[in-house]
Formats: C-alpha cells, structure tokens, sequence
C-alpha cells in the first residue's frame, strides 16, 4: 500500500497553449517535449493510514495549497471511495516558477499511488490520467522526446526518440524564483477568450509540430532551434496580447535571450525557449554546453543556473 516514484520535469519545444475541454482538461494543440535527467521529483504515496483526510509534505513542510489537485487526481484513478492518502514530495529545483513542477509531480504521483494500490496500468492509460490534471505532466510518463497528439476526444502520446539517440543538453537560467502571479491553467484561458491571436494559433500548431519531428527525425539542430524558438515566442505573443496581458518575463529573461542570439552569432548550437514563467531554457549540442552555462550564468540579473541532459520517464522505484 506504499510507493514511491520518480519523475522529472519536461520542456516543451513546441508549447501546449489553450484547452479544447477544461473540465476534461484535453488540451486544444498537439505538443512536442524533452524530458529531463537532472531535475526530479520523488513522490511517496502511503495508502495504508487512517487519517481523516490526505496529507500532503512537500520538501518535508505540509503544503495544503496544493493538496485539492493532488486529491482530484487520486480520486480520477483510485475512485472516491479510496481510503486518504499521505503523499510526500521532494523536488530539487524551485516549484511554480515555471520549471515544469506541476509535470513531474503528477506524473510522479500517478505512478506512485497506482503502484500503491497494485494497479495494472499502462504507461500510456497513466498518462492520460495524468494529463486530466496537468496537460504537460502526460509527457513525463515518457523519456526523450515525446510527442502529446490531441486527437480527437482523449489524447494519445508517442515517444518520437529515446533520449539517447540525441544527447542534448539544457542550461536552465533562474531569473526569479518566486511563485508566479497567474497559474498557467487560468492564463491559457484567458488567452483563449481574450487574445486575438488565439485562433491562429491553433490553426497553425500543426504546421510547426511537423516541421520539429522531421528536424528530430533528422538530427537537425539548427531546424530544430528556428521552429521551437519561432513557436516560443508566438505563444508568448498571444499572452502579450490577452487582456488583460500575461507577461511572465522579466528583464533578466530578456537579456537571456541576447546571450543565447550572441553565442549563436559566435557560431554556437544553441537555442531558446521559455514557459510559463520567466525562466529561460537554452537547449544545446553537448559540445558547446560549458560556454552556453558560463554565458548565461554571467547574465546580470540571472540567480542561478542548472544544467541537466535528457532522461527517461516515470518510473516506480519502491513499492512495500
Ligand atoms: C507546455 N506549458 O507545453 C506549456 C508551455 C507552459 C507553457 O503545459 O492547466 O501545468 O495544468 O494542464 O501543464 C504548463 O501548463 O497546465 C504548460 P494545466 P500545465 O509545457
């Protein structure tokens, strides 16, 4: 009645940006993920206890901010008449500062509480049970790059390479650790009800998620790097233009971004994305890793820097 996971957050190349069924959570666009090796999340969950109501420890302190998603998400796959639940977290990167924690989280608990209560499940029926409470944590169940297909009524996901086929690095750029102002889950929807922009975004997604899994199919970094920072920036075009606006960056972000177009003008295989939230992430070939970490890492404004390679997905690691 206890286990624990491991999971680790994912970037996504080409973003997942709006819902097409919010109570459901179906996301309105296909997206295409790496999934990291470096930043993780250990879940525990004990089902064996006689509590009154879930508990929830994250980095050992009760966290119940979080805990209403957490127990929708173990009442979608244990039912409700479950007995409660003392879930632990540890994560060692910052959570909410758009860092993908919600991703390994989820898909770390959905793993863990099915291997508690002995359920047969399939990674891609965990998924999908994941994915119902947060989009992006459907693509952490798989390793290397992922791709999350929005088809039709549920959403199907493919795993496009394993992560050793294409050893890129990701040099993370902490520009601000504290929480951020509005969640992704009510930005996307004020995109979709308010952004002009936002129909032509969806119209459009399929275009770009094309043109990345060819460049992956490929090899292609520098194909790779002009589709995934051009479908960056768009999804952060139709924040900018909602009302009201949601703009995560900061100026530190900004200057990020110069030191990634500098080095690429020195001829560096470098290229950048950022999520919900004001961190920068500059995805690289290995071999030009170490100036891409020193460049960013003496960017004023910028507090820390991480660096990770990618990694595999969920998997349980204890179960008593
Ligand atoms: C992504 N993001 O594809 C995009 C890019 C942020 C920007 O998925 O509402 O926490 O819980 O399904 O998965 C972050 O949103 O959203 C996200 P919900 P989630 O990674």
């Amino acid at each position: 009645m206890r286990a624990t996971a491991i999971a680790q957050p994912n970037i996504a190349l080409i973003k997942y940006w709006g819902k097409r069924d919010v109570v459901r959570n179906l996301p309105a666009v296909g997206s295409i993920s790496i999934t990291l090796s470096e930043l993780q999340t250990q879940m525990s969950v004990d089902l064996d206890t006689d509590l009154p109501g879930d508990v929830l420890l994250v980095n050992g302190g009760e966290e119940p901010r979080f805990l209403p998603r957490i127990s929708a998400c173990l009442n979608d796959l244990l039912g409700e008449q479950r007995s409660f639940a003392r879930i632990s977290s540890h994560s060692n990167f910052p959570m909410a500062a758009g860092l993908a924690s919600s991703a390994s989280a989820f898909s770390a608990l959905t793993m863990a509480a099915a291997g508690a209560a002995d359920l047969s499940l399939s990674t891609r029926e965990l998924a999908r049970i994941a994915g119902r409470a947060s989009g992006s944590a459907a693509r952490s169940l798989y390793g290397g790059f992922v791709e999350l297909k929005n088809d039709g009524d549920s959403i199907e996901l493919e795993s496009l390479m394993d992560a050793e086929s294409w050893p890129l690095q990701v040099v993370l750029a902490i520009t601000d650790t504290g929480r951020k102002e509005t969640g992704s889950t009510e930005a996307m929807e004020i995109s979709r009800k308010t952004s002009p922009f936002y129909d032509d975004w969806i119209v459009r997604q399929a275009t770009d998620l094309d043109a990345a899994r060819t460049a992956i199919e490929q090899r292609d970094f520098a194909g790779l790097a002009a589709i995934a920072e051009h479908n960056c920036l768009k999804m952060h075009s139709i924040m900018w233009a909602s009302r009201p606006p949601i703009v995560y960056w900061k100026a530190a972000t900004m200057r990020c971004l110069q030191t990634v177009r500098r080095l690429q003008g020195e001829g560096r295989s470098v290229f950048f994305t950022i999520d919900a939230g004001p961190q920068v992430k500059a995805v690289c070939l290995p071999e030009d890793t170490e100036v891409v970490r020193e460049a960013l890492s003496t960017t004023p404004g910028v507090k820390q820097v991480m660096t990770s390679g990618l990694g595999a997905g969920a998997r349980l690691v204890k179960k008593t």
